[in-house]
């Protein structure tokens, strides 16, 4: 490649060689972004950009384990001027929302949520946030400091790693509707990082 007349024309693959990695995750979020700006369909009973990822935990410090998955966790909130409904939300990885996507059954790496604690519904009000985490809990679900639900996946030892599924050089954390009409997503690209706030 040495002297390659200045006139030549760059090709994507060296713009986006130039680009460093916080550069190449930002494209990562315009992307997801723009793809909660669709359409509505008519399955939807969540509109879109109404909810947004701000924490995500990609990969335990330390050994990945089985005792460990809650340090894998997707944290979101509602960003609208109202209360939402999040029954049937869906809080995947790469893996499961493309079999999401596809229609494909599967029971690793998805959350659904159906039932929120000291809630006698699946509504949740503008400000608060949900946080799912891939682990458990001694008591199960529950709400903390009065505007943010925590829910317990207890994902199988089966899934992924020891019941980790978010992979922790390379994933996209979703929220979506449950036909995988994406409502907000979080890509990563890198090693390292081990709680991402978006
Ligand atoms: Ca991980
Ligand atoms: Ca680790
Ligand atoms: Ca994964």
């Amino acid at each position: 490649m040495r002297g390659r007349p200045s006139h030549v024309p760059i090709s994507k693959e060296s713009i986006l060689m130039r680009l460093n990695k916080s550069a190449i995750l930002f494209v990562g979020v315009v992307i997801a972004a723009s793809m909660t700006t669709g359409p509505a369909t008519a399955s939807a009973d969540v509109p879109g950009d109404v909810l947004r990822i701000v924490e995500v935990g990609t990969d335990a410090m330390g050994a990945d384990s089985y005792a460990n998955r809650n340090r894998e966790f997707v944290k979101f909130q509602n960003v609208s001027d109202g209360p939402i409904d999040v029954a049937n939300v869906l809080v995947e990885d790469n893996w499961a929302h493309a079999k999401t996507v596809k229609g494909d059954a599967h029971t690793c790496n998805t959350y659904k949520i159906v039932d929120l604690p000291d809630n006698g519904t699946t509504v949740i009000a503008k400000g608060e946030y949900v946080t799912v985490f891939n682990g458990s809990r001694l008591g199960g679900d529950r709400k903390i400091n009065g505007s943010e639900y925590q829910l317990f996946a207890d994902s199988d030892t089966d899934c992924g790693t020891a019941g980790q599924f978010f992979n922790n050089n390379n994933d996209t954390a979703w929220v979506t509707k449950a036909n995988g009409d994406v409502l907000s997503s979080y890509s990563w690209d890198h090693n390292g990082g081990y709680v991402f706030k978006p």
